[in-house]
């Protein structure tokens, strides 16, 4: 019998379509499992094998699960809103709904060849009104509650080609399109409040099952900093510069200020013979990135005010400066300088000559002049003796009693501008009355669809190609009814993702995103895979919105992804796989020549699926012959099995334990070594005859990485049903065990040789039968012997002397 993968996936690729197999029911007694991929922008460029690796784990994941009693909920859809589509409108007058829709089309034709299990019932599409109906509204719900607000806010500039551009059109500074120098213009923006948000963030990071890269990376970018924010008097004058400081210990060694060049004092403090030279140094910084600015070990610059402030607690007046390594967007944009204890005040104290006054000393001793580690406090009046932590509590003590200090948390996370002055996304539903302010659009006339325009580009005032078509700009207002503008802008690209897993719950209701019914079912996600690239952005909007819809009332849980897995890439020649470096192995043409079942096989295959891994074509190859003796062996005992016997018994209990482990444990490319090593042992057994047993369940293990396949062997053996309506095999301890064992035999306590003993053999026949070892025989020939252990199945000491 011969292999034919192209007509055997053919053949299960229309029952399963006929059958419905993989129709998620839900409602069912069975326990639920719901495995999601993170959707994928429908590009232009269709689907790569490096993107194939991430939907092959997700959908071998699912099918084990399923095989082990689970009703699995395994959808997929598109995150089609964007930029690419845009821009290509833009270049070739081709509407974005129509080039999305061919691109779903292809990507869909692709993800069927794959095999997997999706839903496609439950298909979902962000530009879909029907969907963006929902994202609308959840934006209303904010916008309700306070938590969508408007706000003055630059966005990037391009003055040569007069718009506005994505963060992602700014390419070092440069407008993307046409090389001109990016500023910056202040218009309003829509934020949502996501600070509002920080600490459920980060503190519910705790109960996840994430990878701890990720977690970490959250944990950074929430950037929560426990501190002071500390008030100090300009000499002369009734202003305060008011700082954030992590270290509100080192008061006392607090020896000048720094504003950030942007900060609203440096105008007013800065006396008459310095103004030259601080607009001067203003000037300059503002044209460096934020990025440039805190580049940790270029050369500080600065420039001095003229002003001082005086030192809250003692009689000392400290210099204030303006210096770029001061941020203007964190904290309050301006710090007590100690130079003793922190790095960037160091080197800057250094460079002009500013006095450095060490407060920490190390409890071992003489500190150096920079010191930033843990100590006892000197040169601190009270607080001298004190240990860094307590001298922390006890200055936010000493500064509250003055009226000048509160104990304060930072964070790094900033607000999310939620706007894009763009036509592909969904509109904001707000409309502007000139009596009433911002108004949002009522529920029912939801969704405010996108309508029809004739060009795409953005307007040359900044605002979206929405501005320019009258007849959607001009409206009434929902609360007064007197004339009314709709906003004009429209969502970034991450607002359909933010809540597409809850509908996939629920993906036909007209009446609500979804029903209590379904998401109490389906959600949370159990299983959640996608690329690392998302560990921030998506992954914490997810978490902000279903926080957000979590208050509302209207869900239980409040994280939307109790596990997270983040596949590796796939390089070839090195390098990451992507259309753009022209380095792509197309799936189809691999299909034509091996068959999905081998790209399924070896993607998962090809290395740990955390990993980065290296395409390589003889690995197919191996795989796919692989797959070729697997069917050969099946199908050659399907009709004459034997009955089992104990070698055979063996090896099938051995082999499921190993599988099964290696399975819970996410390692599916030593899964696969082990479906060769199975193969291969049954291949010596294979003349005595094979039992019904062992074939099933090969046939049923195997069926996750190569379902075609599996479905082809198991109706060779005789079922009528679907393979995965079997169960995942099972095993039996008492098979595991081992009759014989290696042991190692040590000479004080150093190997010296090995020997194979019966695995039940008692301490005295062990030692004996090591003694008499001929390895061995060198190191206690005339020895005497002063002492001998046997640890089970493990070793023989002995140890002797001389
Ligand atoms: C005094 C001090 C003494 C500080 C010391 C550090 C060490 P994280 O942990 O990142 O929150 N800082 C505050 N605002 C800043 C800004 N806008 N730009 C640049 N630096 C800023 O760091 C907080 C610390 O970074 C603050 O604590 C402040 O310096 C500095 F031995 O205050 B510290
Ligand atoms: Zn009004």
């Amino acid at each position: 019998m011969e292999y034919r993968p192209q007509e055997i996936e053919r053949k299960w690729k229309e029952v399963w379509r006929t059958t419905g197999v993989h129709k998620a029911h839900g409602h069912t007694n069975k326990p639920k499992y719901y495995c999601l991929d993170m959707f994928p922008y429908p590009s232009g460029n269709g689907l790569h094998v490096g993107h194939w690796r991430g939907y092959t784990i997700s959908d071998v994941w699912s099918r084990y699960k399923r095989l082990l009693g689970y009703e699995i909920l395994h959808p997929m859809g598109w995150d089609a809103f964007g930029l690419p589509a845009e821009n290509y409108a833009i270049q070739n007058g081709i509407h974005p709904r129509v080039a999305t829709e061919k691109n779903i089309a292809n990507f869909k034709r692709q993800l069927e060849e794959i095999g997997a299990m999706y839903d496609w019932d439950r298909e979902v599409n962000t530009t879909d009104p029907d969907y963006y109906r929902w994202t609308q509204y959840f934006f209303v719900k904010m916008f309700e509650r306070g938590l969508a607000y408007r706000k003055k806010m630059p966005i990037n500039w391009c003055p040569s080609c007069k718009t506005g551009l994505a963060n992602e059109e700014v390419v070092d500074g440069r407008c993307d399109r046409c090389g001109a120098e990016v500023t910056k213009r202040e218009m309003y923006q829509w934020m949502l409040k996501i600070t509002a948000y920080a600490d459920r963030l980060l503190d519910d990071l705790d109960k996840l099952d994430w990878p701890e890269h990720v977690k970490r990376m959250q944990r950074a970018w929430i950037g929560r900093s426990e501190g002071a924010r500390i008030r100090f008097k300009v000499d002369g004058s009734t202003d305060e510069i008011e700082v954030f400081s992590t270290r509100p210990d080192t008061i006392y060694g607090a020896t000048y200020m720094v504003l950030a060049p942007e900060h609203p004092l440096v105008q007013s403090i800065t006396t008459e013979d310095r103004q030259a030279d601080v607009e001067r140094y203003v000037e300059e910084s503002l044209r460096k990135s934020n990025i440039e600015r805190q580049v940790v070990d270029k050369t500080k610059t600065g420039v001095f005010t003229g002003a001082y402030v005086k030192h809250p607690l003692v009689d000392r007046k400290l210099p204030v400066w303006v210096a770029d390594y001061v941020l203007m967007d964190y904290g309050t944009g301006a710090i007590m300088a100690v130079p003793a204890h922190d790095e960037r005040d160091f080197e800057f104290a250094k460079q002009f000559g500013l006095d450095i006054i060490p407060v920490v000393q190390p409890e071992d001793g003489e500190a150096e002049e920079l010191y930033t580690g843990d100590g006892r406090m000197i040169n601190s009046e009270s607080l001298n003796g004190l240990g860094v932590e307590e001298a922390k509590r006890e200055a936010v003590k000493l500064l509250s009693a003055t009226g000048q200090a509160e104990a304060t948390v930072n964070y790094r996370l900033r607000d999310w501008v939620f706007a894009r002055q763009r036509y592909w996304g969904e509109p904001i539903p707000i409309v502007h009355c000139d009596m009433c302010g911002p108004v949002a659009v009522p529920e029912d006339q939801l969704p405010v669809t996108l309508p029809e325009v004739e060009r795409y580009e953005p307007t040359g005032t900044g605002e979206s190609p929405l501005a320019a078509i009258e007849s959607f700009v001009n409206t009434t207002c929902p609360k007064c009814g007197g004339p009314a503008k709709r906003e004009t802008d429209t969502m970034p690209q991450w607002a359909g993702s933010c809540w597409y897993f809850l509908r996939y719950a629920d993906p036909h209701n007209h009446e609500a995103p979804f029903s209590q019914e379904a998401i109490h079912y389906w959600l949370p996600v159990d299983m959640y895979i996608g690329g690392v690239e998302h560990a921030v952005l998506h992954l914490l909007y997810s978490r902000f919105y279903v926080k957000f819809i979590h208050d509302l009332g209207l869900i239980q849980f409040d994280e939307p992804f109790q596990r997270l897995f983040t596949q590796g890439m796939i390089t070839l020649n090195g390098a990451k796989m992507s259309k753009s470096k022209g380095n792509v192995v197309n799936p189809d043409d691999i299909i034509a020549t091996y068959g999905v079942d081998a790209l399924r096989m070896y993607e998962m295959f090809v290395g740990p699926p955390e990993d980065e891994a290296e395409w390589n074509t003889n690995g197919l190859e191996g795989v796919a012959r692989f797959l070729g003796r697997t069917f050969r062996l099946v199908a050659g005992h399907a009709a004459h099995p034997v009955p089992g016997r104990d070698s055979l018994h063996k090896l099938r209990h051995r082999f499921v334990a190993t599988l099964t482990e290696r399975m819970e444990s996410f390692r599916f490319n030593t899964s696969v070594s082990a479906f060769m090593e199975y193969v291969n042992a049954l291949s010596n057994e294979a003349k005595q005859g094979l039992d019904p047993d062992t074939l099933e369940t090969l046939t049923i293990a195997i069926s996750p990485f190569a379902p075609h396949l599996g479905e082809e062997l198991w109706s060779l053996l005789g079922h009528k049903e679907s393979v995965f309506e079997a169960a995942w095999p099972t095993y039996d301890e008492t098979w595991l065990k081992d009759d014989e064992v290696e042991i190692a035999i040590q000479i004080n306590g150093r190997v010296r040789g090995k020997l194979v003993v019966a695995a039940d053999i008692s301490e005295a026949d062990a030692i004996a039968l090591a003694k008499r070892a001929p390895d061995i025989q060198e190191w206690v020939q005339g020895k005497e012997i002063v002492k001998e252990l046997y640890v089970k199945g493990r070793l023989v000491n002995i140890v002797v002397k001389g």
